[in-house]
């Protein structure tokens, strides 16, 4: 099992190679605000545990395990950020709750706040009736 900070380079290595076709060692520091030492460091980690190959002048890339954990690790905070869209979360506190809790909980978690979602998704009345709720709460003071 991926530690919490490999499992962030793990995911952010998966969205760069997404979103641009490759993942540079500059582009993951600027990402993951850390320094391209650290980059090199933990990349070298990744490599020995078999999550990408890296090659000095080449670039890396990720193999089918490092492809597949991405890929979950990547469906794990967009669908915790739905999560928190949903409950009512302050658009501009979500990315970083999301950051904050997305290694500490279970898979089987994540399964159950997925069936949450749906729960909610399958029918806007039920958004509502939260929603309701949520606004006698907050008339009644709850921050
Ligand atoms: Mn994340």
């Amino acid at each position: 099992m991926p530690t919490p900070s490999m499992e962030d380079y793990i995911e952010q290595i998966y969205i760069l190679i997404e979103e641009k076709g490759y993942a540079r060692v500059s582009d993951i520091a600027e990402a993951l605000s850390v320094h391209p030492s650290s980059v090199t460091k933990m990349v070298q980690k990744l490599d020995k545990d078999q999550y990408l190959i890296y090659e000095k002048y080449r670039g890396l890339v990720l193999t089918t395990k490092g492809k597949k954990i991405g890929k979950r690790l990547v469906y794990r905070h967009d669908l915790l950020e739905q999560f928190m869209r949903l409950i009512g979360v302050e658009e501009e506190l979500i990315y970083n709750d999301v950051e904050g809790i997305e290694h500490h909980l279970s898979w089987n978690a994540i399964d159950r706040i997925g069936d949450l979602v749906q729960f909610f998704e399958e029918d806007e009345s039920r958004v509502e009736m939260l929603r309701s709720i949520q606004k006698s709460n907050e008339e009644n003071g709850d921050s």
